[in-house]
């Protein structure tokens, strides 16, 4: 197909993504549509390392050797940023999910830091799918809340969609590590009404409270920040996590949110080739996207 950050090996026609994968135009319908978001100033401003800009080239080449379970991809391209200003950037990648959710696609947003989170936020409510009363939830799997005050950056998309959506929008964090985040953000998070389950809680994955969480809202958007993983699965990340949540765990919840007919947006963050080994943590990244991929259910 040749679209561009797409390439791989090729046996049979149609077995792998880069040769099914299209160019997404104003009549593509339905599927999956990727949009990539190539920006670090908000890791820089939230004091990380930096590199997550370089994240949707690597996530596309992981990806296209993916085996192919459904006929329907579509890539969006990419919004990069170069200015310091992402703010605009974030509204231009909006506009970018909006359609795709108006298209009846599950639009898949590739960080680029967890900035992305405020502009794929955006993207749902502006969608006409969605309506100034339904009810949203967001799921974040993450060590960390991102829900600090203050200057825009990876650490405050969720501040802000709470913000923009007042009471409709519920919040539940997944993965919460007590060791890296102050006892400040907790007392934030109680304040804010966000609900948050710790990774150390995760040796069994709360399936029956997280179904809650999705029965209770309309539609829902999923924003993996790769370091909920252990450093040692997913190196390649602005700020690793010392002990994380089991793949096995991530994966399930990932697969329960992707069947759960109400997922409309799902985003992967922070991933920075710079620090990855052998595309380690890309390759995990690629292989998640591909569980939602199979397991979403439209509607
Ligand atoms: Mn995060």
């Amino acid at each position: 197909m040749n679209v561009p950050g797409w390439h791989g090996r090729t046996d049979e026609p149609g077995e792998r993504w880069h040769q099914i994968v299209q160019p997404w135009t104003a009549a593509s319908q339905g599927g999956i549509a990727f949009t990539g978001f190539g920006c670090d100033e908000g890791v820089r401003r939230n004091q990380g390392r930096i590199g997550a800009a370089e994240g949707p080239s690597a996530l596309r080449a992981m990806m296209s050797n993916l085996a192919t379970t459904r006929p329907d991809l579509y890539d969006c391209g990419d919004i990069t940023v170069k200015s310091q200003e992402f703010e605009v950037a974030q509204l231009i990648y909006a506009d970018k999910i909006a359609r795709s959710i108006d298209a009846g696609s599950l639009a898949i947003g590739l960080g680029g830091g967890h900035e992305i989170a405020y502009g794929s936020y955006m993207g749902l409510i502006k969608s006409e799918r969605t309506s100034k009363d339904d009810r949203i939830g967001i799921l974040n799997l993450d060590a960390h809340f991102d829900l600090r005050a203050g200057e825009p950056s990876s650490g405050t998309p969720f501040a802000q969609a709470l913000e923009l959506g007042g009471g409709n929008t519920r919040y539940l964090a997944v993965g919460i590590s007590e060791a890296a985040n102050g006892q400040s953000l907790f007392e934030r998070a109680d304040a804010l009404g966000a609900q948050y389950v710790l990774d150390h809680e995760l040796t069994q994955v709360p399936t029956e409270q997280i179904q809650k969480s999705f029965d209770q809202v309309d539609h829902l958007y999923v924003s993996l920040d790769l370091d909920v993983l252990p450093a040692s699965i997913a190196p390649g990340v602005s700020a690793p996590a010392a002990r994380g949540v089991s793949l096995e765990a991530v994966s399930q919840i990932l697969q329960l949110a992707a069947a759960s007919g109400k997922l409309r947006l799902f985003d992967v963050a922070e991933l920075n080739p710079r620090f990855d080994l052998d595309n380690r943590t890309a390759r995990t990244a690629a292989r998640l996207i591909w569980e939602v991929v199979k397991a979403w259910k439209s509607s």
